[in-house]
């Protein structure tokens, strides 16, 4: 990719500073509070890391390094606006006030999940307190939902916009061209946020396209293009309001590139040391989105060394708490092997059912791990 740093949408200058005058958006409580989302996000992806290394859980997503991208968003739309994620989107959930313990919930895919045990662990869903839709496995199929969910706040004359997030991969599938072009045609109040954190797990994103970057192809599909630093979080946060602020003034889709880096594994089934260059770590390290924003805090004298302890101290244990309360929470019961699918459960489904359920009950039912994680 030939475009340069140079080229980049940045706001937060490496030592912290902003250019004179610039206005956030966002009050001093607002940008404390994405600083808090931030770290939160560290607590839960480090936490979950341990509980898979352990055995406790089946499987995590690293979201170490994008941080910025995930919450600068989230602090720029309303808690009324829809969101169609990715699996590597803790910050959105967290920023806009989903308790940890509903996302380790999840994690745990225990009885008080709310997909009842039926999703993989970070695949969350929420309705409350914000429209979380749930997370799709199979790659880019989630951007037409969030296309199709936008239409329909325009044609109900609604003003609420949807954000479908992804990665650079994501880029690649049929979701991504066909949401594209529906969006544009229709004036969908959609704003397509393209995580390019360098990797499609060991895919490099400039194996992904031919193309200078994601941001241009949107003007195939007749939207503007804005390629953003994503490890600066009031530059993410600027783009995203102003798709949001185009949208609901009916003027259609935004997509937005936020280049940033995958500091972990695609996974806790990935070793990322077999194809990630050392050096190319690195020099992310040094742009770290968290420590980046902290500096920035600082310059406006927003931290210090007290907030920080406080701050570490509470996210570390809101997740340690969450995590002991999943744990603690036994399975989702068998029979919801049957609910939330029929209004009325056809009679070959309830014998099986029953067959099932009677077994339970004379040999016991399996057991966690008793099957060997498939991934
Ligand atoms: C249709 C489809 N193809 C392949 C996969 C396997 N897969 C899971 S994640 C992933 C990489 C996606 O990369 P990207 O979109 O850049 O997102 P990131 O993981 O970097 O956040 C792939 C290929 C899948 N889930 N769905
Ligand atoms: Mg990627």
């Amino acid at each position: 990719m030939t475009m340069t740093e140079a080229d980049l949408l940045t706001v937060i200058e490496a030592d912290g500073g902003t250019p004179p005058d610039f206005d956030t958006g966002l009050s001093d409580a607002e940008l404390r509070r994405a600083y808090r989302a931030m770290l939160s996000v560290r607590a839960f992806d480090d936490t979950c890391m341990k509980l898979q290394r352990a055995g406790r859980i089946g499987f995590s997503i690293p979201n170490r390094g994008i941080e910025a991208t995930q919450v600068g968003a989230a602090s720029a739309l309303r808690p009324t606006d829809f969101f169609f994620p990715s699996y590597r989107d803790f910050g959105m959930a967290l920023y806009l006030g989903v308790p940890p313990v509903e996302m380790m919930h999840n994690m745990f895919g225990d009885a008080l999940d709310s997909a009842k045990g039926r999703q993989m662990p970070v695949h969350f869903s929420f309705t409350e307190p914000i429209k979380y839709f749930s997370i799709s496995s199979p790659i880019g199929t989630h951007i037409p939902q969030a296309v199709g969910a936008a239409y329909a706040f325009k044609l109900r004359g609604e003003d609420h916009v949807s954000l479908v997030s992804f990665g650079d991969g994501g880029t690649s599938s049929l979701g991504f061209h066909s949401g594209m072009n529906f969006a544009g045609v229709w004036k969908a109040p959609v704003i397509f946020l393209c995580q390019n954190n360098g990797w499609a797990i060991s895919c490099p994103s400039d194996h992904q396209t031919a193309s200078d970057g994601f941001a241009i192809k949107a003007a195939a599909y007749g939207m503007p293009g804005i390629t953003v630093d994503g490890n600066d979080l009031l530059a993410v946060h600027q783009v995203v309001s102003e798709a949001a602020e185009r949208a609901r003034k009916g003027e259609g889709p935004t997509l937005i590139e936020a280049r940033t880096y995958r500091m972990g594994g695609h996974s806790t089934s990935d070793d990322p040391t077999k194809y990630v260059p050392a050096e190319e770590l690195a020099k992310w390290a040094e742009k770290d989105p968290v420590e980046r924003f902290r500096r920035y805090l600082a310059k406006r004298g927003l931290w210090d060394e007290a907030l920080e302890e406080r701050l570490q101290a509470e996210v570390s244990a809101e997740v340690r708490d969450a995590a002991k309360v999943a744990e603690n929470t036994p399975g989702p019961g068998l029979e919801t092997i049957f609910s939330d699918v029929y209004a009325q459960l056809p009679p070959h489904l309830r014998r099986q059912g029953e067959a099932a359920f009677d077994l339970a009950k004379r040999k016991g039912e399996a057991g966690a791990g008793d099957g060997a994680f498939p991934l």
